[in-house]
């Protein structure tokens, strides 16, 4: 059969389906499946840029807010596949989050007035910075409802910290990062007493409720946030948005905008009018304009006020110290985008059709000659729009946020009123085309748009509305992540995604070359912590310890079995239960839980999990490996049997089953026929140069990893068969035949890998 080859791609497949018609996968013609499905050459052509063939990577990975649910959506560009979802603010079972010791730790980091919070409204994630690129190594994510911010280690895309803020009572305008990480930005959203569990009236709105941002200082060694070196700068209660950070030019700045600064107070229940026409009644907003580096020098001569143990630098001394200063930006705008060369702010007023692009340079003069128009009611310095305004652009209805492409001055912003995204110049102020999504567009990605080198290529559309894209589910319909190919002058749709996960808001995309995950954990490591685990023990150093009333038990899990295979406890005992994965193989995670006692465990290889509970109630709980990881993965199994205080035995012997020498000779017939096969397949794979295969050599490693538990074994069924106790000479060589398949299993997954790759003789 001659196989169909997509040549030169759109030229060919524009010149129509002459190629097509002489070429086919199987019994179907390309032609015959564009008609069946009824396709255009439009589709075939925005498949083939979306395509990825199986065993083939993205190009991309982006990492997306999945909203509601306070977890990361990893996903893949060009094929839009979800791969992964990371648990961030919210209990997740399949990775044990919250189930287990050491993530509940990082949990409760995030607890607020002494409570847990079990969800998060998770809005914008920021990748660490390196001279303003992207360097793979950690993401940031806030939840905007329980004003927290989390860090992800891209190492095991594993959440590590959690921390609450300590002024604010809702977030907004995080995370983003300082174009070395040194700080990731939070500003509150709606004003609030900065005092923790402090009342004032709303007739006190303005003396009283405070907006603020926070700049949390990130230790890269660490990997964790800061708080001792975190502090945050107070502002007037106007509902402080998006905010991004200046870099080159306006490195050591920070931008901020607001809506209603009006500081309107709702009461619609009282008659009074609501919010939404009081917060948006003037014209302009304030855009708020920082020298953070400048702020950093404050908080270390601690110039600053303490309010709930955490530093706060008074709008009074940000005034005074000359580092805070307010320019009227169009009215309720969303974002505030800094362009990748650091020369302009870019501004979005949702409310109006333009969108306003402000000049660091003339912002500096402006400061510089000390020219304001005027001060805020709290003295804050207001400079005006016209001398620090570059250009204005009218591009659409509801302009919200922008992000950029590789081409010098080329930006694209969502237009969520008119469902459409317009890619635009803004340095000569055009428009250069438009594009509709579906629908109403919230925020808008490009690869790495938000470093100081875009990438281009591809924009995701994260639209609000799907209404009628997919098949129906329900009133609630998923989130549509549209893909858009940006590498030509016109943009074009080129795939739909459903993201069934809560209310994306942003998402940020990175050069996939750059992630450098691990695959296996050190043997004991506490992942969370990054640290050795004190319950981590090595093969055959697996005990229980009893003191008082805990039973403290440090076991194994290796396939296919659990170490120790029987617990036990009186009732009322505190059962606490450490599991080290000594696997090295990639991809041999078990899971661990106990029946009805809500433990979940997710144990990647290397990793030390602890499940914790109170045996409170007597009888016998079975306990088993959730992920299904070998052939006798059913098996990776045993008791937790929880005795009446003072239970005494009356049975001393286990049940026997009858087994003969016959048995044990067809079980060393078993032994010698698998030994066989193995032989055939070590000879296949040492015939070829496996050692230029990767991934063969770490299945090799792994299949005599497990060859070689077989020896000792053999030792111990035919020491049994000496003294005819064919019991256990049976279960023992049933054992041998057991590490003999994983060998085997191993051997052929090689063997398969190698002929399908290409695998050549050596002499
Ligand atoms: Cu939904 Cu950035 Cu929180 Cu705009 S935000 S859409
Ligand atoms: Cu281990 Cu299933």
């Amino acid at each position: 059969m001659k196989r169909f080859k997509l040549r030169t791609g759109p030229l060919l497949l524009a010149a129509g389906l002459g190629l097509a018609a002489s070429a086919s996968w199987g019994a179907e013609s390309l032609q015959d499946v564009l008609k069946r499905r009824n396709l255009s050459q439009q589709d075939l052509l925005a498949a083939a840029k979306t395509y990825v063939p199986t065993g083939k990577r993205d190009e991309f990975m982006a990492f997306s807010s999945g909203g509601q649910s306070g977890q990361v959506i990893v996903y893949g560009i060009p094929s839009m596949r979800i791969i992964k979802y990371l648990a961030v603010f919210t209990p997740e079972p399949w990775q044990g989050y919250g189930y287990d010791e050491e993530s509940k730790a990082v949990l409760a980091g995030g607890r607020i007035d002494g409570k847990d919070i079990t969800w998060g409204d998770t809005h914008h994630p920021a990748i660490s910075e390196t001279n303003a690129q992207y360097d793979g190594q950690f993401l940031f994510i806030n939840d905007k409802a329980n004003p927290r911010l989390a860090v992800i280690d891209l190492r095991d895309f594993e959440t590590k910290q959690i921390v609450a803020n300590p002024i604010f009572k809702s977030e907004h305008g995080g995370a983003f990062v300082t174009p070395n990480t040194e700080y990731v930005i939070q500003t509150a959203q709606y004003a609030a007493p900065l005092e923790a569990k402090k009342f004032y009236p709303l007739e006190e709105f303005n003396e009283k409720y405070r907006g603020g941002v926070t700049y949390w200082k990130f230790n890269r060694q660490e990997g964790r946030l800061d708080p001792s070196q975190s502090f945050s700068i107070e502002l007037p209660p106007y509902s402080q948005d998006l905010s991004d950070f200046g870099k080159g030019p306006s490195e050591g700045w920070s931008f901020t905008n607001s809506f209603c600064s009006e500081r309107y107070v709702g009461g619609i229940e009282k008659g009074r009018p609501p919010y939404e026409a009081g917060c948006s009644a003037k014209d302009t907003d304030y855009l708020h304009v920082i020298n953070w580096k400048k702020a950093v020098e404050l908080f270390k001569q601690g110039k600053t006020t303490k309010i709930n143990g955490h530093d706060v630098i008074m709008m009074e001394t940000a005034i005074k110290e000359g580092m805070l200063f307010l320019i009227p930006e169009p009215k309720s705008p969303h974002g505030v985008d800094v362009t990748p060369d650091g020369k302009y702010m870019i501004v979005a007023g949702k409310l109006d059709t333009h969108v306003s692009v402000f000049s660091f340079d003339k912002i500096m003069a402006t400061i510089k000659a000390g020219k304001f128009e005027s001060k805020d009611p709290y003295g804050i310095p207001v400079l005006s729009m016209q001398d620090t305004l570059y250009n204005q652009v009218s591009l659409g209805l509801g302009p919200l946020h922008t992000q950029f492409d590789s081409k010098p001055c080329v930006a694209y912003t969502s237009l969520y009123v008119d469902s459409q995204v317009a890619k635009w110049n803004y340095c000569e102020g055009k428009i250069l085309d438009k594009i509709s999504v579906h629908y109403n567009i919230g925020h808008l990605m490009t690869m790495e748009g938000d470093s100081a080198n875009p990438s281009g290529r591809y924009l995701v559309a994260l639209n609000k509305l799907a209404i009628d894209r997919f098949n129906p589910v329900g009133p609630l319909h998923p989130q549509n992540h549209q893909l858009i190919d940006i590498s030509n002058d016109k943009m074009q749709l080129l795939y739909d995604m459903p993201l069934p996960l809560g209310e994306p808001h942003y998402a940020v995309a990175i050069s996939a070359d750059k992630l450098k995950p691990g695959v296996r954990y050190k043997v004991g490591t506490n992942s969370r912590t990054d640290k050795p685990s004190e319950g981590a023990v090595r093969a055959g150093e697996e005990k229980t310890v009893r003191t008082g009333n805990t039973v403290e038990v440090f076991g194994t899990l290796i396939r296919s079995h659990i170490t120790p295979e029987t617990i036990e406890a009186e009732v009322g005992d505190e059962v606490i239960i450490h599991l080290t994965n000594l696997e090295r193989a990639q991809d041999e995670t078990h899971g661990f839980t106990v029946s009805t006692y809500n433990v979940h465990a997710s144990v990647e290889p290397g990793k030390t999990s602890t499940v914790k509970f109170k045996a409170d109630k007597e009888g016998a709980y079975p306990y088993y490996c959730t992920e299904f990881c070998s052939a006798l993965h059913l098996e990776m199994q045993g008791y937790l049997l929880v005795k009446p205080k003072g239970w005494k035995p009356t049975k001393t012997e286990m049940a026997k089953q009858s087994y003969t020498e016959a048995d044990y000779k067809k079980q060393i017939k078993k032994i010698a026929d698998t030994q066989a096969v193995i032989d055939s397949v070590v000879a296949y794979i040492t015939s070829v140069n496996y050692k230029d295969f990767p991934e063969v050599v770490a299945m090799v490693e792994d299949a005599f990893d497990q060859a070689g538990k077989i020896p000792a074994v053999t030792a111990k069924h035919e020491a049994a068969a000496a003294k005819k106790d064919w019991e256990n000479a049976n279960l023992w060589a049933e054992q041998v035949w057991q590490y003999q398949v994983k060998t085997a299993d191993l051997g052929l997954r090689a063997k398969t890998y190698l002929e399908q790759n290409g695998a050549q003789k050596v002499k």
